[in-house]
């Protein structure tokens, strides 16, 4: 192949991206987040950041998945939260994050059960019946990781620390992309 061909199959822009996943069944999702090799460039004009907490960035929703750029300043973490039960992948584009994994034990009572360090191009997946996790930005420095869920999640549960109960909390962007559907 000459250096001016692409391979179809490896994806290169976000608009790639989200029509593939647009064209194919939830099935097939895990294997093109792992196909997708999109320069970091290419997510510069999508991100924002703030000093209060991680950013949510919509890149597409519609009825079937949701794409979305999380950014993170040092030391930014979500708090120990479930996905509404859907799908949840997640890619690192930059940086180096912690994940923390919990369950409930048959008394109700929340355990850590798994901790793992993921850097960048490293995918996670979770699922409801897996826990809960905590995603924390270990990197010294801003950092980003891309979001696909099936289906979106509008709601999700997060623990209120203080009294050690689950809340349910509505999900917001706090940017989104004027290329709403694809
Ligand atoms: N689920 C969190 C959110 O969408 C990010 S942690 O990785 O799933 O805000
Ligand atoms: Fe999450």
């Amino acid at each position: 192949m000459s250096s001016t061909e692409q391979n179809p199959l490896i994806l290169q822009s976000l608009d790639e991206l989200s029509s593939a996943l647009s064209e194919v069944e939830r099935t097939t999702f895990d294997s093109i987040i792992r196909a997708m090799k999109i320069p970091r460039s290419v997510y510069e004009n999508r991100c924002s950041w703030s000093q209060e907490s991680y950013t949510r960035n919509c890149i597409i929703e519609n009825e079937k998945f949701e794409l979305i750029l999380l950014c993170w300043e040092k030391g930014q973490f979500t708090p120990i939260h479930d996905h509404g039960g859907e799908e949840c992948w997640v890619k690192v584009i930059e940086g180096e994050f912690k994940e923390t994994i919990y369950q409930k034990d048959d008394s109700g009572e929340l355990k850590m059960i798994k901790s793992a360090i993921s850097k960048s191009n490293e995918i996670t997946y979770m699922i409801d019946f897996m826990g809960y996790h905590r995603l924390e930005n270990l990197s010294n420095g801003r950092s980003m990781t891309l979001h696909l869920y099936a289906k979106p999640i509008h709601s999700c549960n997060i623990l209120n620390e203080d009294s050690g109960k689950f809340v349910k909390k509505d999900m917001t962007y706090d940017t989104e992309s004027e290329k709403k559907t694809i």
